[in-house]
């Protein structure tokens, strides 16, 4: 069978034997009745590694971050997020759909929202505005070809929404990957927001689930908002054993993730067509814009798959995303199909 590098997502990366092996192993009970142990291991260590009183077990992402939002707001109110997040852009609506709140999407830099231009945009509810109550951040920053959201950044947004007693939530899907980066532990981060998301099933590898973290009432809720959302799940430990070893061993090897995005950016860029500041690259997302005489993007997404790489358009341009399933080699085919093409 020919190679397949699957830049795509770190979505894509698939349990380790270990993984597996602890799926087939795990002690199992109820979690909807609250008796599966793995479950309760799992949510205890999430919610101490963040230095956080409670941790919730959520299908995904996005149900993660779905559940806080709620839990934070009521109807006729607003909630602060960045321009280009993905809580705002990429997660079906669920700020209208389920928390029926308004979303406020502010510019940035690079992810990092100015802390004047949020105070400028808190609103005090009248006849005619909604209150605002909340401010949603993302570290790493996706969209933002994976920037880290620099901590004095995080400190200031703290500030404002201790000012103004608004609610803080950092959609942390690539914390880890944000802490490898900068230095600074997760539980840093963690401490200066109200509660934290963060993905198992990315770079970490789990093949299911995120954590939603925080103080215990609000977790407590969340566990109510998450049976209401369908995410109540029965004999979960099969899912949640792999999550325990996402948590503890994974985080160690995404600085090779980074190493490798920062090689095939510094390979490509210059590349016909191809706008890349290649050290701009923080962690393990390379988003580019294309632009080329002869190519659209899809067709030279097109051109790529051909040869057995693979990646997305994303609004930016194109995404690049380097995990544990592709290695040095796949880096080296990419490069390889980009000169060949290009
Ligand atoms: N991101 C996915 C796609 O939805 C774009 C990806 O391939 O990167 N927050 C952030 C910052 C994310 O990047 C994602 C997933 C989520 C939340 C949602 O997680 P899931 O997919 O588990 O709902």
């Amino acid at each position: 069978m020919n190679r397949i590098s699957d830049f795509r997502s770190d979505t894509v990366t698939r349990p380790t034997p270990k993984m597996r092996q602890a799926m087939a192993e795990a002690v199992v009970g109820d979690d909807v009745l609250g008796d599966d142990p793995t479950v309760l291991k799992l949510e205890a260590l999430a919610a101490e590694t963040m230095g956080k009183e409670a941790g919730l077990y959520c299908p995904s992402g996005t149900m993660g971050n779905s559940i806080a939002v709620k839990a934070w707001t009521q109807e006729l109110q607003e909630v602060i997020v960045e321009a280009r997040s993905h809580i705002y852009n990429l997660e079906s609506t669920h700020m209208t759909f389920i928390s029926r709140v308004t979303p406020r999407p502010l510019p940035s830099s690079r992810g990092a929202m100015d802390p004047e231009v949020i105070e400028a945009n808190i609103k005090i509810p009248n006849v005619h505005t909604p209150k605002t109550t909340l401010v949603c951040v993302e570290n790493t920053h996706n969209n933002h070809s994976g920037a880290v959201l620099p901590l004095d950044n995080l400190k200031a947004v703290r500030r404002i929404a201790d000012t103004f007693n608004l609610k803080l939530h950092m959609d942390g899907a690539r914390i880890f990957n944000a802490s490898t980066a900068s230095g600074v532990p997760v539980k840093e981060y963690a401490k200066l927001v109200d509660s934290v998301m963060f993905c198992l099933s990315k770079g970490l590898a789990a093949p299911v689930g995120s954590m939603l973290v925080g103080p215990k009432d609000f977790i407590e809720y969340g566990r109510r908002l998450r049976k209401a959302l369908g995410g109540g799940m029965r004999q979960v430990g099969v899912l949640a054993a792999p999550g325990i070893i996402a948590l503890t061993e994974m985080p160690a090897r995404l600085k090779d993730d980074h190493h490798r995005a920062k090689t095939l950016a510094k390979a490509i860029a210059g590349m016909p067509g191809v706008s890349l500041d290649p050290d701009r690259i923080e962690t393990n997302i390379i988003i580019f814009g294309f632009s080329h005489p002869k190519y659209s993007v899809a067709r030279f997404l097109s051109e790529l798959s051909d040869r057995g790489i693979l990646a997305l358009a994303t609004a930016g341009g194109i995404r690049f995303v380097t995990h544990k399933d592709v290695d040095d080699e796949d880096v080296e085919r990419a490069v390889a199909a980009f000169k060949e093409i290009l």
